[in-house]
């Protein structure tokens, strides 16, 4: 048996219950509340209830969430540096209460575990994402799930797992912390370092790891971010292929890919000491800490959010108490003459060529379909990315109309879609205002809240176009700039956005008053008017502003197609 030593001399936990019990816990829930768990709380939970949190025993206490909070501490004083907590809608929180037990559930109802509830509390978001992530600024994506997905109230409690979240995906390359220890222990493993990824690999990082395991003789886990990343990332399906082959790159038993279903938060410092305490509990002896480890990039002002040895620093200061051994590593760079990647510090760079492509540019270049050189990347990495990456010709976009009614909308993007079709080669759906009224939101009024959800489910119909390689031209009046920029949000990760504003003035509109709806709303007939008697936030960084004044209907079409070849999403 290995040793199941944690960080602070406690045992692993394993939070599923025996057999005989399962059943009967199954029977319980029937007849108590259920939450419907989000995906970033599956991966939380998955990783509570198999001991890849130990010594967690469940979300956290209110105590122990401010202790964390303000000092990398749990309550009794062991290190632990991230607030896991069970957020819910307000709602939800109003009908349970301290001493009672919930179901948690999967999306499809399944019960992963029960909670009994020992802390409800309302948290001060803008303090946790100040004090966790350096700063209350929406820039940083955990402070924007923080704000704007997370729910207002977090749960406290013991967990008891009945079944572990389960996945159809690569369910060979997935280990619990037991799991992994007794590998290490039946392949007499006794040194590991971990490497940590949420990206694809490449020469760099395989020559880094090869160094790293090299330098400590320790054999190597690459063992990369599977649950959650940065909102933007290359989805994981595309990476573990990737990963795969890299993996032929090493010599054969000493190394070995484990999935990690973690949901990041990108913070830097303390995100690293967490991901070597969790390394710790999978039974790592070292972990490889490099430049900028979980950065989220840069603030609202353009400067970054750490430093990019901050989290080095961090672990270092930790090391000891988690009992794993930092590996810190410097960038590794190609040198020319040598044909051999170097750690950037070891490079004399007046004698010798460097050579790097940096994340930005090597994206250019999948996006742009141009060279990717040997020296960078392994040609079946380069065939896998191109795959989910093809170059923007190829890639689906939604141009996303806004506009008074009357403004003119529905017409431009007539004559746009039969220019694209004219144009041929592409699949092209029209999600006009009066057809997504008749067939997607026949139920729904003109309130605030109705608008808000006819266009979310337009930006869904959308997004899934886009994401399918088609294109969605969408011409509904989407009065309010939040619900248009969550749209945004949900389809600029999956391809083109282009928000274009038909800014034909409101007397124009009334003037025209094609379906007489503006006469109607002045005699108060038609309540909740746009322009009349509601509001219309003009959006103030469309991608295209159309005057209506100026353009035909024709001339517009033709200004957003030039757009289009401007971006680069048509050829
Ligand atoms: S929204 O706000 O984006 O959900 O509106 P949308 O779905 O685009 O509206 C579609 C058409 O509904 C007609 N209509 C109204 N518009 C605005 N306010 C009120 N109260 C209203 N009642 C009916 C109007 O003809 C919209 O079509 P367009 O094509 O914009 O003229």
């Amino acid at each position: 048996m290995s040793k199941l030593i944690t960080p602070h001399g406690g045992r692993l936990i394993n939070l599923y219950l025996a057999e005989d019990d399962v059943q009967k816990e199954k029977e319980m829930a029937q007849e108590i509340q259920s939450w419907d768990l989000t995906h970033r709380q599956i991966c939380d939970i998955e990783l509570l209830l198999n001991g890849g949190f130990s010594p967690l025993d469940g979300f956290m206490s209110e105590t122990d969430y401010d202790s964390v909070v303000e000092n990398l501490r749990l309550a009794d004083g062991t290190l632990w540096p991230m607030p896991i907590t069970l957020d819910v809608k307000k709602d939800f929180a109003e009908q349970v209460s301290v001493g009672e037990t919930i179901a948690l559930r999967d999306q499809e109802g399944v019960l992963i575990a029960t909670l009994t509830i020992s802390d409800i509390w309302t948290p001060n978001k803008s303090n946790e994402a100040t004090k966790v992530f350096g700063a209350d600024d929406l820039a940083h994506p955990a402070v924007t799930y923080l704000h704007h997905h997370a729910g207002e109230v977090y749960l406290g409690g013991k967990l008891k797992g009945v079944e572990a979240p389960n996945h159809y995906d690569y369910n060979h390359l997935r280990d619990t912390p037991a799991e992994l220890r007794t590998k290490f222990e039946k392949w007499g493993w006794k040194r590991v370092v971990a490497f940590q990824t949420r990206n694809p690999m490449h020469r760099a990082h395989q020559e880094l790891t090869f160094r790293a395991a090299q330098q400590v003789e320790a054999n190597l886990l690459i063992q990369p971010v599977v649950g959650m990343t940065k909102p933007g990332d290359i989805d994981h399906y595309s990476r573990v292929r990737c990963y795969q082959h890299v993996l032929d790159q090493y010599p054969q038993q000493t190394t070995t890919l484990s999935l990690l279903p973690l949901a990041m938060r990108m913070g830097g410092p303390r995100e690293a000491v967490w991901h070597a305490l969790i390394r710790k509990n999978y039974g790592c002896t070292h972990f490889i800490v490099g430049r900028d480890h979980a950065g989220p990039g840069s603030n609202s002002q353009g400067e970054d959010f750490y430093g990019p040895y901050d989290a080095q620093e961090m672990v270092k200061e930790f090391e000891d108490e988690i009992e794993i051994e930092m590996v810190p590593f410097q960038m590794m760079v190609y040198v020319e003459e040598k044909a051999e990647y170097y750690p950037i510090d070891e490079v004399d760079k007046e004698a010798n060529t460097v050579l790097n492509i940096s994340g930005t540019e090597f994206r250019r270049r999948l996006q742009e379909g141009l060279d990717i050189p040997e020296w960078f990347t392994y040609p079946k990495v380069v065939e896998e990315l191109r795959k989910t990456r093809p170059p923007k010709h190829l890639q689906g976009f939604t141009i996303f109309f806004t506009g008074l009614s009357g403004s003119g909308k529905s017409t431009i993007a007539n004559a746009l879609l039969v220019k694209l079709l004219e144009m041929g080669g592409r699949n092209i759906t029209l999600l006009d205002g009066d057809v997504v009224r008749q067939h997607l939101s026949s139920e729904l009024g003109f309130s605030k809240e109705h608008r808000n959800l006819n266009i979310e489910r337009i930006g869904y119909v959308a997004s899934e176009i886009t994401k399918n390689g088609g294109i969605a031209i969408c011409a509904p009046i989407a009065p309010y700039t939040a619900t248009r920029q969550k749209v945004r949000d949900m389809i600029s990760p999956l391809g083109g956005f282009i928000e274009a504003y038909v800014a034909t003035p409101l007397d124009t509109c009334e003037e025209r008053d094609r379906k007489g709806l503006y006469a109607k709303a002045r005699k108060g007939i038609i309540k909740e008017f746009t322009g009349i008697s509601d509001p219309y936030e003009v959006p103030e960084n469309p991608e295209l502003s159309i005057n209506t004044q100026e353009y035909s209907p024709d001339q517009a079409a033709q200004l957003i197609l030039l757009k289009l070849e401007k971006l680069g999403f048509i050829k």
